[in-house]
């Protein structure tokens, strides 16, 4: 639905990108919020900018309990292995007997609802990789509208690479995975692949306004995009807009983006009696739009399978480099995305490798003839061995 904003909040808005003091943003936007007017088409939109508020707010608060030396909470924990897992879930659903159960973490698993207040990380190996899986504080209604450390644990889900979204089969696991799901969306992140995307990477004055579009626009020109760019003073960025999309999304898309998180839904307690009624009626909703891996934590089932399962939902390959003239490959892999290639293999060695690259042998089953000599674009695979020659 068109927000049909007046000139005078698109200027506003543009006041509210130009502040970079906190204090200040936070009144401009409130000064934003009564030029918005209040209709349908404007519901969304209020409930987000009122959202960022708060979260400047508590970022504010953060800040000066650091400088009054009592630590305060934490937003970001710095990654670790192939990837970084937020661990999401409402109180109670086993995500510390998770950790307990398939990593070397220290952590309480209590009956008393609400026992983790703080991220806790933890290492999760699948095979030769490792993956960090950080438990987030419980996710409850109104985490995305700042209620508790509900923001801490959405800012963790948008920043790691990956979700597990963690439901109790005996107690409404739909209930409770749409819970989490509705906050997710409120903060702006989404487990489902969107149709499209919008990036706005706003520049210094005087770059100019730079649209470059891949996909598809739905229902206008490039010409409205621009122009709808302009109404709200943004004259000088870069625009990348991929897939299908809407004018309605590139105007969402001035507000806040849209990050899309792989996901993985673990039903646990799978061990209580009813589970299984539970079960039926998760996958009915879930649909197969994300996984689903049924487990019991306390009682050790169904846990084997969990490694997998996020490997290949978050798009993890393997490579194994060689030496030129070295019989074996290393043992420890290079952990990559899939469609990663050459060049991007050579970059995470070293910068100068890719510079340097001269060509590859790749060796792998599923190549005809093995080794095959490639350049700096082949597309690598999971389990691919490789052996880079520089100049
Ligand atoms: N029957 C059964 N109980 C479980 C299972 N996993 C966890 N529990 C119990 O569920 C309760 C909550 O477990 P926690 O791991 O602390 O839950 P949490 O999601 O970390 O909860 P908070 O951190 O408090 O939000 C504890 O009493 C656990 O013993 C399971 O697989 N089966
Ligand atoms: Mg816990």
């Amino acid at each position: 639905m068109p927000t049909n904003l007046p000139p005078d909040a698109k200027d506003k808005w543009a006041e509210v990108e130009a502040t970079r003091n906190p204090r200040e943003k936070i009144q401009r936007m409130q000064e934003f919020l009564s030029l918005v007017p209040q209709h349908k088409g404007t519901m969304k939109l209020r409930g987000r900018i009122k959202k960022k508020m708060a979260v400047l707010r508590k970022e504010m608060e953060e800040r000066k309990q650091k400088r009054a030396g009592r630590g305060g909470p934490k937003f970001f924990i710095e990654k670790e292995g192939a990837a970084q897992i937020a661990l999401l879930g409402v109180t109670n659903v086993g995500k510390s007997c998770l950790l307990s159960a398939v990593t070397n973490a220290n952590v309480l698993v209590s009956a008393a609802p609400y026992t983790t207040r703080e991220p806790v990380p933890a290492v999760i190996s699948f095979e030769d990789v490792q993956f960090q899986l950080v438990e987030a504080p419980a996710v409850m209604e109104g985490s995305a509208d700042g209620r508790a450390w509900g923001l801490q644990s959405l800012a963790l889900a948008r920043n790691a690479d990956g979700l597990i979204v963690m439901v109790d089969l005996s107690r409404d696991p739909v209930g409770q995975l749409s819970l989490v799901l509705g906050e997710l969306e409120k903060a702006r992140v989404l487990v489902n692949k969107p149709r499209g995307r919008v990036d706005i990477d706003r520049r210094y004055m005087g770059a100019g306004l730079r649209v470059i579009l891949t996909g598809k626009l739905l229902d206008c020109t490039m010409r409205d995009v621009k122009a709808l760019l302009r109404s709200y003073r943004i004259g000088d960025a870069v625009v990348k807009i991929s897939g299908e999309v809407t004018l309605d999304e590139v105007e969402d898309a001035i507000f806040e983006s849209t990050t899309y998180r792989p996901a993985v839904v673990v039903a646990n307690k799978l061990d209580v009696a009813g589970a299984d009624a539970g079960l039926e009626r998760l996958e009915g909703f879930v649909a197969g739009r994300v996984p689903v891996v049924a487990v019991s934590c306390e009682k050790k089932l169904g846990l084997e399978r969990l490694g997998a399962v996020l490997f290949s939902a978050l798009g993890v390959i393997r490579v194994y480099t060689k030496q030129p003239g070295a019989r074996e490959p290393s043992q420890r892999p290079f952990t990559l995305r899939r469609g990663a290639t050459l060049a991007d293999l050579a970059r995470s060695i070293h910068t100068d490798f890719e510079r340097d690259f001269a060509f590859a042998r790749v060796w792998s089953d599923r190549l005809v003839f093995s080794p095959q000599k490639v350049g700096v674009g082949f597309a690598l695979e999971d389990g691919d061995v490789v052996e880079i020659h520089v100049r």
